[in-house]
């Protein structure tokens, strides 16, 4: 045989054998993988609902859309726009805390059990940014959808215009203004952003979250809470999370990705909240200066959440009755 023909026979005998083994290797993690999941996704008993901070209206309005036979979908968007529409929740909505410019501008994502998602950022004029994030994901070809284009996408879709800056935000900016320091402190002024995660009588899972962002923000300035990833994912295989804090530091290491990854690899969800933070946390000076919180939920019900520092809140129902618990923290 020429030196040249049994290379090339050498060779291509090399790859094959490399070929097949790894399909033999990727067969077996495949059916380990299988396994993996399949241990951790026993149903969940009855349908539930979970949302960052204490929201007990929005998560009863979730429930009752559960309890009356809805899905995850429907519940997790009828349940978020009752802190939309809630002016004493500066953190959501109209009455959010404006930009350093005096604008209120909204971002929301919603995604569903069948991995379809759809969000708006930076929207100014519409309290109910979740329902035109769900719009987006029903009725266009696009999952995104930011800024003027998003507000023209809105008014076609007969959302009403409003003005949503209110009085006492306002008041508040402008008293901010007198020094015009930016130092946003997570848990003060970037409290309740809403995160809110189902699952339904059948089983599936749903998420949505919706917020100002943070106040004072730079024009512009969007943070984890639309992203899929960051500050939502639903895995209806696994489970879901969702995020809330500074969105900096969560799209960093797109943290909801991640904590549903670490459930897919047999983590329960609260070891997965708990490495999620530990990421954060690790070799970064920044910090003992914000807030993260994560909430998590697996297919079998089972619920997590840790974050940064104590101070962070979640609300669970598995009934009518509200259950309010202080998330664990990794500092102090
Ligand atoms: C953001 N994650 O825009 C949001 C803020 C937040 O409670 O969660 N506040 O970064």
């Amino acid at each position: 045989m020429k030196r040249r023909t049994f290379m090339q026979r050498a060779g291509l005998s090399g790859l094959g054998l490399a070929i097949t083994n790894s399909l033999l290797a990727c067969n077996t993690n495949e059916s380990k993988e299988k396994a993996t999941v399949a241990a951790a996704t026993k149903t969940a008993e009855g349908p539930m609902v979970i949302s960052t901070w204490n929201v007990p209206n929005a998560n009863n309005k979730a429930w009752e859309v559960l309890a009356a036979g809805g899905n995850a979908l429907d519940a997790v968007e009828q349940g978020v726009k009752v802190e939309e529409a809630d002016t004493k929740n500066q953190s959501v909505g109209k009455g959010g805390r404006p930009d350093r410019d005096g604008r209120v501008t909204l971002d929301a994502c919603i995604m569903d059990h069948q991995g379809n998602y759809g969000a708006v950022m930076c929207v100014q004029n519409y309290t109910h940014v979740i329902s035109i994030a769900r719009k987006v994901m029903e009725d266009t070809p696009h999952v995104i959808l930011a800024g003027a284009g998003a507000e023209q996408f809105a008014a076609a879709q007969g959302f009403e215009a409003e003005d949503l800056l209110t009085e006492a935000t306002k008041k508040d900016w402008e008293k901010w203004k007198e020094t015009s320091d930016y130092k946003p402190v997570i848990n003060i002024e970037n409290h309740d952003t809403i995160g809110m995660l189902a699952i339904d009588a059948e089983g599936n899972i749903s998420g949505a979250c919706t917020t100002s962002g943070l106040a004072y923000k730079m024009a512009g300035r969007v943070g984890d809470s639309p992203v899929i990833g960051s500050g939502l994912f639903v895995d209806n295989e696994v489970g879901a999370c969702t995020a809330t804090g500074m969105g900096e530091e969560v799209l960093k290491t797109v943290g909801s990705f991640l904590v549903v990854e670490l459930m897919r690899h047999g983590k329960s969800p609260q070891e997965a909240c708990e490495e999620a933070i530990r990421r954060i946390v690790k070799d970064n000076p920044r910090a003992k200066d914000v807030q993260v919180g994560f909430i998590a939920i697996n297919k079998a019900g089972e619920t997590g959440a840790y974050c940064i520092h104590p101070g962070f809140q979640y609300i669970v129902n598995r009934s009518e009755k509200t259950e309010l618990f202080d998330g664990k923290a990794a500092i102090g």
